[in-house]
This record gives structure tokens, sequence and C-alpha cells, in this order.
């Protein structure tokens, strides 16, 4: 099992700096969790980036080309499944689709439609320039954004309504005003109601950033940037923030799936048990002038009985087992992110109601 994770968003959205922190973030790992990159230069790569960001204090260079990369997840040290994540240019989104030749829009779609879980990136900075009395110009910006990832939304849920639908509002620090953070997550709310109905069945919000935030001001400007030798300086500290949560959502998903299969093979398993039980006693309970002409299966039976047993008891301690790792990851979930399931709200960390 490989768990497929599609990362949309124009350019400059946050995206690949979301990656480089996961990446860095669950090396160590958080709550019993971690991950680890499958391919040796890959991590490297990673790890390159994310260094950059740390000691030279620099800000990644854009990526023009799509890249995916492979993931184990871990849980305590035991592999709990895989995971790939694709990282795209943002540019595609500007570009067409040529289902004919099967360009590089076409499969990118195709990807997306097929993908467990979805994650939308949204900067606060440009949902914040939505706010009434700022610009018009920029808030237009954010509609017109919003009105592009639509177009895909709207295909993926349709043909994958199962895939977990996450919207990350990224670049947090962003948030200066006290009531911003609300205000990212009403807006995304809003822009994108048609999702919080129920299609798809699960749906996310996470608030994230790479770099601490500084205390709340009453009046504060988007970040400042500095260039340093064609590399935006970083201004602030980097500290990621809720980074990991958006990718143990889909594996919390499926581990509850994955129990409820392991429940369902035991309830059938001891069904059967309950079947052979009860055919071994009618046997054991046959007059001897019946034993005599067709013979006595009781231990046929028995033996069928307890082999069923032996299977339910197995199915029944992998469901717990699962269980229990999704109560873990429920409990890294709760209180820091919105979860929407079936349309109903099911984990409340905004406020947003
Ligand atoms: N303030 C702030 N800026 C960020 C954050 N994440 C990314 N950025 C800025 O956004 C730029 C683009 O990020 P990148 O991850 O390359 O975007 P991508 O094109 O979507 O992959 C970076 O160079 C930073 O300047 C964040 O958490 N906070
Ligand atoms: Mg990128």
């Amino acid at each position: 099992m490989s768990l497929k994770i599609t990362m949309i968003g124009v350019s400059g959205t946050g995206k690949s700096c979301y990656l480089y922190a996961t990446y860095f973030r669950m090396l160590e790992g958080i709550g019993g969790f971690n991950f680890s990159c499958k391919d040796y230069n890959q991590g490297l790569d990673l790890q390159d980036a994310w260094d950059m960001m740390l000691d030279e204090g620099v800000w990644p260079a854009g990526n023009a080309e799509s890249a995916n990369f492979d993931f184990t997840c871990f849980y305590r040290g035991k592999s709990i499944g895989d995971f790939e994540w694709l990282d795209y240019r943002g540019g595609i989104l500007l570009e067409h689709e040529d289902k004919e030749n099967d360009n590089e829009v076409a499969q990118f779609l195709r990807r997306a439609e097929t993908s467990d879980a979805l994650l939308v990136c949204l900067p606060a900075d440009r949902i914040l320039s939505a706010r009434p009395g700022e610009d018009k110009k920029q808030g237009n910006q954010w509609r017109s954004m919003a009105a592009r990832l639509q177009q895909i939304v709207g295909g993926v849920v349709k043909r994958n309504p199962s895939a977990a639908l996450i919207f990350l509002i990224t670049k947090s620090d962003m948030c200066k005003k006290p009531d911003d953070g609300r205000f990212c997550v009403e807006t995304v709310k809003k822009s994108f109601q048609q999702y919080f109905y129920g299609t798809p069945e699960h749906v996310m919000i996470a608030v994230t950033r790479m770099l601490e935030k500084t205390k709340t001001e009453e009046t504060g400007d988007a970040q400042e940037t500095v260039k340093f030798e064609q590399r935006e300086k970083i201004v602030g500290t980097v500290e990621p923030y809720n980074v990991h949560l958006p990718i143990l959502f889909p594996f919390y998903l499926h581990t509850v799936a994955a129990a409820q299969e392991f429940e369902a093979k035991a309830r059938s398993a001891r069904g059967e048990e309950r079947d052979f039980s009860r055919r071994a006693s009618s046997e054991r309970a046959k007059s001897w002038w019946g034993k005599f002409w067709t013979g006595q299966y009781s231990q046929y039976y028995d033996d069928r009985a307890s082999d069923r047993a032996k299977i339910a008891s197995n199915c029944e301690q992998k469901a717990r087992e699962l269980q229990g790792v999704a109560d873990e990851i429920w409990n890294e979930l709760n209180g820091r992110v919105d979860i929407y399931c079936r349309g109903e709200c099911v984990a409340n960390a905004s406020g947003v109601r």
C-alpha cells in the first residue's frame, strides 16, 4: 500500500518549503510518528534545501520541474505504510490540458484524480488581501486564485469523492492582527463552501507556517522581502508549525478503514465458527442409529470451528492494533486542525463553525 498525496497551488504559495519542512520535522518525528525518504539521494536533496533555510537563512530557489518523493511513515519504529508525494511546478495550473498527446497537464490531472489526498495550498497573505477595506485589486487576486483551484478541486471531487481534501493555509506567520487567522479559515470555508456538506467525505483545514509567529500586533505589514545574493533572505526564525498533520490525516483515514476491514473479517469468521459448532453439536446429538447410518462428523466440524476461531481472534487482534494507531493519530490531530466528516465538523481548532 502506498498512499498518493498531491499538492496543488499556484507558484510561490509555499508548496516546496512545506515539503522540506515536513521532511525535516518528521525525520526526527512527533508523537511517536516519523517519516523517512526511501531514496537516499532524494533525502539528501530535501535535507540540503532545508539546511539552506536554517544555516544560510535564505529561502530555497523555486523548482522548475515537478518531482515525486517516496516516503515511509513509522509509528513507534514500525512501518504503518508508504506514501508518494508529488510536488509539481505551480506553473502547470496556467497551462492547457492536451489529452491526445497526454501532456504534463493531462498526466497531472489524472494523478490528482487518483490521489488519496489532495493538498490545496492557500497562502495567508493572499487570503488576507481579501479583507474588507484592503486593496480591491489584490482582493480580486485571491478570488482568481480560488477560482483557478476550484476547477481542479471540482474535477477531483467529482471523479474521486473518497479522496481527502485538505486546505493548507500556508505562511500563517503573516497573520498579524488578532483575528487574521480566523478570517483566513472563514474565507477558505466560504470560498470553497460546497465541499463542506459531505462530498467529499473528509475535509481538513490546517493552518501551517515555516516561521515562528512574531508577537501579535494591532497593525502589521506583510513580511518584508530582503534579497540576499539573488535569494530572498528569511526574516524571522525558522520554526515549522503543524506541518505533519495534513500528511497524518490520510494515514488516519486509511488506518480506520483497515481496522474496520479486519473487524468485518473477524465478525464473519465468528459467524462461521458458530455455524460449525452448531453442526458439531447436532452430530453429537444424533441417535446411535443415525450415527450408524450416516457416520459421526463432530470432530470434523469441531476442527473447522476452532480453525475459524483462530482466524477471528487474529483479525480481532489486528483490528485492535490498527484502531490503537488510529487513536494515536487522532490525538495528534484533535485540537490542532479543523476536520469535517460527511459534512459534520468533528474537530475544531479554529473556532470557525
Ligand atoms: N513568511 C513566510 N514565507 C514563506 C513561507 N513559506 C514559503 N514562503 C515564501 O514563499 C516563497 C515560495 O515558496 P515555495 O515553497 O518555493 O513555493 P512553491 O512555488 O509553491 O513551491 C519562499 O521563497 C518564501 O519567500 C512561510 O511559512 N512564511
Ligand atoms: Mg515549488
